[in-house]
């Protein structure tokens, strides 16, 4: 039983995290992701690199930044990527442990360049940043640059006393640098604010970003960090983002780091780390650790973000396993890679599950959307209460991940599972369930 992805992105060996540096030049979309060559662990942290021309068949590149200067010989944290004139700027933090086990740290922005996209040159400048605004925490990191309105513009994800924040700079050369103030805080929001972006979408301002810390409160925040939006009013001259309560963007066991970025069509596209820290990673029998999720086009639809697997997707379909109204429980063997459709309603009172495993378990009911896995730590749910009658599920499996796009890419949940037996998928329905049909297609291997 293998848990190698065959359509989702991973590193050929090695542990892998967060997506960094993602952005389409010249028609190409580059993907550059948290690396440890060396190990299926996270260790001193390297940029690794790939390339697509359609965000599901990528060519892996040799790895784009090592920790190989005094000011990120801890590691090349993460990062963005910006397109300036003929050149591919890449920002990111360099790390310097002064004593890693007592979390203690110096961390600076720095900026590496490339004219190909084969060669990346650390900028003699470095640091752009050399030390936090005064009094605050050296946990300042993960540069998110975009340029606007004649300015490069910067967003940091760091923390205070009270807890995690977002800082905002601004620059006109990308080189130097000034520090604009705190652009977002929240105390209830955990204690540590990591990987934030901020972006307009269908007019709407998201500041998007990944809590550490926050609280389980009944079926929120379940997972050790969580990955989630604001939505508001940004004021870039006046430092100050007004904007309404947090939600979490994915509500599945295993997504966490996501960046966006805008591709040559105008799309605003979305990765995220499709793995959480601490989690069980069994594929590192199999020499790798961690993947990303599919690429996904955000819209903001009645005040909320949508994700939908960018269309592309569609073309990974290639035999069509299976295309039935469903009239009572069934079971298949899969391929390892397949993407299953369901449409149309639910009785209310009936229930309808899938069990890819016998330890996973996605069920609709009256009460909402559940994914269920047992796992090395006992159960763990993740629920959605949002009740769906009317059904438009798109369901993507590769190998040991999930990504389950409900009601048209509404709600969404991204999880890690392990089968040891034979792939199956067994349907079960507490009554007749009426009217669902689904398909199955078979999808083929781009990686
Ligand atoms: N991962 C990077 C940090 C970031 C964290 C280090 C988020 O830059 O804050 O690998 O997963």
């Amino acid at each position: 039983m293998t848990y190698r992805p065959i359509y989702h992105f991973t590193a050929p060996s090695g542990w892998i995290n967060d997506p960094n540096g993602l952005s389409q030049w010249n028609g190409v979309y580059h993907l550059f992701y948290q690396f440890h060559p060396h190990s299926t662990f996270w260790d001193d942290m390297h940029w690794g690199h790939a390339i697509s021309r359609d965000l599901l068949h990528w060519e892996h590149k040799p790895i784009a930044l090592f920790p190989d200067q005094s000011y990120d010989r801890g590691g090349v944290f993460s990062g963005s990527a910006v397109v300036v004139e003929d050149e591919l700027w890449l920002y990111y933090t360099g790390n310097q442990w002064i004593d890693q086990e007592q979390d203690q740290l110096i961390q600076v922005q720095c900026l590496a360049r490339t004219k190909d996209g084969e060669r990346f040159e650390k900028a003699t400048v470095n640091p752009v940043l050399a030390s936090p605004p005064e009094n605050m925490s050296p946990h300042w990191r993960d540069p998110k640059v975009w340029f606007q309105e004649d300015y490069f513009w910067m967003v940091l994800g760091s923390k205070d006393e009270s807890g995690g924040q977002v800082l905002l700079y601004r620059s006109m050369n990308g080189k130097e640098w000034q520090y604009r103030g705190i652009l977002a805080r929240d105390p209830r929001l955990g204690y540590m604010w990591e990987c934030p972006d901020l972006f307009s979408c269908n007019g709407v301002d998201v500041l998007l970003f990944s809590p550490q810390g926050i609280e389980a409160k009944q079926e929120r925040y379940q997972n050790l960090h969580q990955c989630g939006y604001v939505t508001g009013q940004l004021d870039l001259e006046q430092t100050s983002f007004s904007h309404g309560t947090f939600r979490e963007l994915d509500l599945g066991h295993d997504f966490y780091a996501a960046q966006t970025f805008q591709d040559e069509n105008g799309r605003r596209i979305l990765i995220g780390w499709l793995s959480m820290w601490e989690a069980e990673f069994k594929e590192r029998v199999e020499g790798f650790a961690g993947m990303m999720t599919l690429p996904r086009e955000l819209t903001v639809e009645e005040g909320q973000l949508y994700m939908r697997p960018v269309q592309e997707c569609e073309t990974l379909r290639s035999k069509t396993v299976l295309d039935e109204i469903f009239s009572g429980n069934s079971r298949l063997v899969t391929p390892i890679g397949f993407e299953l459709c369901i449409t149309g309603n639910r009785l209310p009172g009936t229930s309808l599950s899938l069990f890819l495993s016998s330890s996973f378990e996605i069920r609709w009911d009256d009460e909402g959307i559940s994914m269920k896995r047992i796992g090395e730590t006992g159960e763990e749910e993740r629920i959605s209460k949002r009740v769906v009658t009317s059904m438009d599920e798109r369901l993507f499996v590769d190998a040991s991940s999930v990504e389950l796009f409900s009601e048209y890419g509404r709600t969404v949940f991204s999880s890690r599972f392990y089968p040891t037996e034979e792939r199956v998928l067994q349907v079960e329905s507490t009554d007749q369930v009426a009217d669902i049909r689904m398909c199955m297609y078979e999808l083929k291997q781009t990686m």
